[in-house]
């Protein structure tokens, strides 16, 4: 789809940079909803979603990418992933199933270079993904 090659060209481009926008939420710089929020996480909905429940859990340390992290992030990542399904079951997915994702690097799609979990839901979802 258009969409999707869109994400592509973004995903091509995009750099690992010190800052990103998912930064700033973190730090409420920009106010966006938030599903919850600790000293270590925020999860939000993303803006374009592909699922009828799309939302992001991201640390707020502002790791680029999982294959950015170390053993000492080891109880950081086993958190994002408990939230992770603690707003899925505040969202109601938790009965009919969801999916996690994170997207690493170029040829996966990553666009912005702040770690996060993708957590979809609310529809039959295909597999394998594209
Ligand atoms: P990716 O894993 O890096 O490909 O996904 C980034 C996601 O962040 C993507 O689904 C965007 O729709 C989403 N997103 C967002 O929710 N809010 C933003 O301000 C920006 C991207 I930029």
């Amino acid at each position: 789809s258009a969409r999707q090659s869109d994400e592509k060209t973004k995903a091509q481009t995009a750099k690992p940079t010190e800052d990103t926008i998912f930064g700033k939420i973190a730090r409420k710089e920009i106010k966006v909803d938030l599903l919850h929020d600790d000293d270590q996480c925020v999860a939000f909905h993303d803006v374009n979603k592909q699922a009828p429940s799309h939302f992001l859990v991201i640390p707020k340390e502002p790791i680029p990418q999982l294959s950015a992290c170390t053993s000492s992030h080891e109880k950081l990542l086993g958190h994002l992933l408990i939230v992770a399904t603690q707003v899925a079951k505040k969202q109601g997915l938790s009965d009919d199933g969801y999916r996690l994702v994170i997207n690493n690097g170029r040829n996966a799609c990553q666009s912005v270079y702040h770690l996060h979990i993708h957590v979809l839901g609310g529809r039959q979802l295909d597999w394998p993904p594209g």
